[in-house]
């Protein structure tokens, strides 16, 4: 399927631009195992690159002018390098438009260049495809021209095109993993300073299950930066009270339990989400390094519980397809994963059960809802890279 993606982007590139690309490159979507909307909350997040992927071919060229096509969009945008840069209407085209923004400060040439991009990554199936367009982006221009960024500036870069180009205020997470993962590993990543470290993710006789909702996530922009909003306000509450606590990893329920009615009933409990949700990641890795994969299941419903009641980030149809696994004996946990609204849940399921598992949850999923499940059986996979 790699080898797949990368034949016909080139293909693809050689009969737009009459020539071979100079390089070639794949960006990986990710997972995220535990940690969900905790990585702008100054917590631990816990992803991993996956093996489905944006390749790019790419090459650079004496024009100035600089010819971008979206291979499965059958669309494609063209400027001149020294047009300034804004963002314009069409969605696909800003997360790119962002990157090279900043990439003009750290000393992007005023020279053209030549893409084609195309996807194996499902589109707001919340496996970050816009992180590995970016990410992606900025990694091959930083290679091609030289530019001697680093790997962290590139996430960053992405990250900052994603807020000011795009509009939504993501945290790090899923520039990270996209540009760090690692084959079999999960990243533990310390959202504040940026520390990280890989934990073994090999789930011995369970694997990784995404079952996604095709439900496209609509409120995501608006949910998720209003979440963004609603938790800065109640951790400067807190902060009002307790000037022990910078931020939410320093914030525990009594600091919570003694600020609830100032809080309100909403802020109190997207709070008591957060700093839940950061013990969790921390439980989890001790999973991961014991071999635990009951607990680590059990920590997965509890973040489902946690998004869908307390942070109000998920829908009707993944409730459903986390409610519908529950009671399975193959399923050791299921949750919500992402930004939410929509999108895939995640499941840890036991080896050889996924397409029994697959079939039944399809059943009853269209029997409640009409639409059809997709499915996807992922491996942990190696971060944005040449090919
Ligand atoms: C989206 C965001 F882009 C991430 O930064 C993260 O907050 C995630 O939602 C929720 O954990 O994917």
């Amino acid at each position: 399927m790699k080898k797949k993606l990368i034949k016909e982007t080139t293909k693809h590139f050689e009969k737009q631009f009459h020539n071979k690309p100079e390089a070639v490159f794949l960006s990986p979507g990710r997972i995220n195992i535990i940690g969900e909307h905790v990585d702008y909350n100054d917590g631990f997040v816990l992803p991993a690159a996956i093996n489905k992927y944006i390749c790019f071919a790419v090459s650079t060229n004496d024009t100035g002018v600089c010819t971008i096509v979206a291979k499965d969009l059958n669309d494609a945008y063209k400027f001149h390098s020294n047009d300034a840069l804004v963002p314009v209407d069409k969605m696909w085209v800003n997360y790119i438009l962002g990157v090279l923004h900043q990439l003009k400060s750290k000393g992007f040439p005023e020279k053209g260049f030549d893409i084609v991009f195309s996807s194996s990554i499902p589109m707001g199936a919340g496996l970050s495809s816009s992180a590995a367009l970016e990410c992606g982006f900025g990694y091959a221009m930083n290679k091609l021209f030289d530019l001697g960024v680093s790997k962290e500036e590139i996430a960053l870069i992405g990250q900052k095109s994603e807020h000011t180009f795009v509009g939504v205020k993501c945290g790090i997470m899923d520039q990270f993993a996209s540009v760090f993962g690692k084959k079999n590993k999960a990243i533990k990543l310390d959202c504040t300073s940026l520390e990280y470290e890989y934990h073994n993710a090999n789930f011995k006789k369970y694997a990784l299950l995404l079952l996604d909702s095709n439900v496209k996530h609509t409120h995501l922009t608006s949910g998720y930066n209003d979440r963004r909003n609603e938790v800065e306000q109640g951790l400067s509450i807190i902060k009002s009270h307790f000037p022990e606590v910078k931020s939410f990893r320093d914030c525990t329920e009594n600091h919570l339990a003694n600020v609830k009615n100032e809080l309100g009933e909403l802020l109190f409990k997207r709070c008591h989400f957060v700093i839940n949700e950061i013990r969790r990641v921390n439980e989890a890795v001790a999973t991961l390094d014991k071999n635990d994969f009951e607990k680590l299941g059990q920590l997965m419903y509890e973040t489902h519980e946690g998004l869908s009641k307390e942070y109000e980030v998920s829908c009707t149809e993944i409730d459903f397809l986390v409610n519908a696994v529950r009671s399975e004996k193959s399923v050791l946990g299921a949750r919500m994963m992402g930004g939410g609204f929509g999108g895939c849940s995640i499941n840890l399921v036991e080896k050889g059960t996924e397409n029994e598992l697959i079939a039944k949850v399809s059943e009853t999923y269209r029997n409640a809802f009409g639409i059809e499940l997709s499915a996807y059986k992922i491996k942990i996979s190696k971060g944005t890279t040449k090919v």
